[in-house]
């Protein structure tokens, strides 16, 4: 099972049918400043180094923006935010992000999102993000012992990878942390602890491409204990971006916060 073969199986999954009419909806309208791109409107893979020490969890695809160019945080204002503050932070290559095969590569970073299709208004229902949650926990498990250290991009994100990580084996308490900008909870998982099945994993990655998350390919070799930090960043939407909630400062903070807890 690698990452490949996960991302493989995802962009052929329709298991949510609202959101399966929704992107396909959107890129048949189209915004009239993008009427001659062809958008992908298919669910869109995490992206970024395979041997991330930080994963970046923010929502789910923009419409305009993933949904279109099929790359995570590509092609919207909120991608361009995050961008520009990961090479400030000396994370990517290049502080643009304007399509898939723009060049851009991403060092010790890797992001993703717990719903993988583009939502109206933005907002998933939680029996979608119930339905996408295996995908999440699938790419956490293949980055393995890797990944030190999770920026979550706001309070959907937060509750939908606590929830991942908790079915997953590790030790989310409860109640539930609290997201906050700033939050910064760390998690253990032991080895062979319930939902690790590093090592007794299946390896069919392939097998039925179009039955939804629960075929997803099982996870990588086995490990010592894992601990895995939470830190709560306010989303980078431009509801955030442009009304100085979220400013450049604040999200290089939480980057440098986040590479010095992944000892990058
Ligand atoms: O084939 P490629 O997209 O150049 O990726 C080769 C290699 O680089 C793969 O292991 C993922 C990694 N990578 C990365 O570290 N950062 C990126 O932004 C994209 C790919
Ligand atoms: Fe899209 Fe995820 Fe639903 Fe599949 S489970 S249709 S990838 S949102």
């Amino acid at each position: 099972p690698t990452l490949a073969a996960l991302d493989a199986h995802l962009v052929d999954c329709r298991a949510c049918p609202r959101l399966v009419a929704w992107r396909e909806h959107v890129a048949e309208v189209k915004r009239a400043s993008f009427r001659d791109d062809d958008y992908w409107a298919r669910p869109v893979p995490g992206f970024g180094d395979e041997r991330a020490g930080i994963l970046v969890v923010g929502l789910a695809p923009a419409a305009h923006g993933a949904n279109r160019t099929g790359r995570m945080f590509t092609g919207d204002r909120s991608g361009d935010f995050l961008f520009a503050a990961m090479h400030r932070t000396g994370l990517a290559n290049q502080p643009t992000s304007v399509s898939a095969d723009d060049g851009l590569r991403l060092t010790g970073i890797r992001v993703t999102a717990p719903v993988r299709c583009a939502p109206p208004d933005n907002k998933p229902t939680p029996e979608e993000r119930g339905r996408c949650g295996p995908y999440l926990a699938r790419e956490v498990e293949l980055l393995g012992a890797t990944v030190r250290v999770a920026v979550v991009l706001g309070g959907f994100g937060w509750q939908a990878l606590l929830s991942t990580l908790a079915e997953q084996g590790w030790d989310v308490p409860r109640p539930r942390p609290r997201f906050a900008h700033g939050a910064e909870v760390t998690l253990r998982r032991a080895p062979g602890a319930a939902g690790d099945d590093r090592g007794t994993a299946g390896d069919d990655p392939g097998a039925s491409p179009h039955d939804g998350p629960g075929a997803v390919p099982d996870g990588g070799p086995g490990g010592p204990a894992q601990t895995l930090t939470l830190l709560g960043c306010f989303h980078v939407s431009q509801q955030n971006t442009f009304t100085g909630r979220l400013t450049p400062q604040m999200l290089d903070d939480v980057l440098l916060r986040a590479r010095d807890l992944a000892g990058l």
